[in-house]
């Protein structure tokens, strides 16, 4: 009885959110599997390395609508906070990039007056989804820690 109240349930919330669950886990969303991770805190480069080690990487965020659906995702996760995403200043050429194909941002939902870099004082170079200011993005010192979502390949990929 119990395990059918939570099929239904799970059904029902999918339904109503138009997401599904990934076969191996993590939510499905035109063709890729995401995974939020809150049940700890990690580095920006912590947060990478998990993701590779789960065969993807941070999340790069392509577009208005697959920012939408992090947000909704990010917004009702507890404990809230930030969240990292796959964007940093890798280099000194000024601009930033996504970490898994090194492609610079055509999107962005960058916070009002953010990037920031903390004042010019040039110490944060990653991205997170900014629980202060309604799950924006701002630019953070990339030692700090925070929730973070992993983006993995096709689902053929997966299956396969
Ligand atoms: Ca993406
Ligand atoms: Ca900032």
């Amino acid at each position: 009885m119990y395990l059918q109240c939570v099929f239904i349930v799970t059904i029902c919330l999918c339904g109503v959110y138009n997401i599904r669950l990934c076969p191996t886990g993590g939510w499905f969303y035109h063709g890729h599997c995401y995974d939020f991770h809150n049940e700890s805190y990690a580095t920006f480069t912590q947060a990478q390395e998990r993701c590779v080690r789960d065969g993807g990487n941070l999340v790069h965020v392509n577009n208005a609508e697959e920012n939408a659906f992090l947000v909704e995702h990010v917004k009702h996760l507890r404990p809230i906070n930030s969240w990292w995403i796959g964007l940093w200043y890798k280099d000194t050429e000024g601009e930033f990039s996504w970490i898994d194909d090194q492609s610079y941002i055509t999107y962005q939902d960058f916070s009002a007056h953010q990037p920031d870099d903390h004042g010019s004082q040039h110490n944060e170079d990653c991205v997170l989804i900014w629980h202060k200011a309604n799950w924006t993005w701002n630019d953070a010192k990339c030692s700090s820690q925070y929730h973070f979502v992993c983006e993995k390949g096709s689902v053929t990929d997966l299956v396969g």
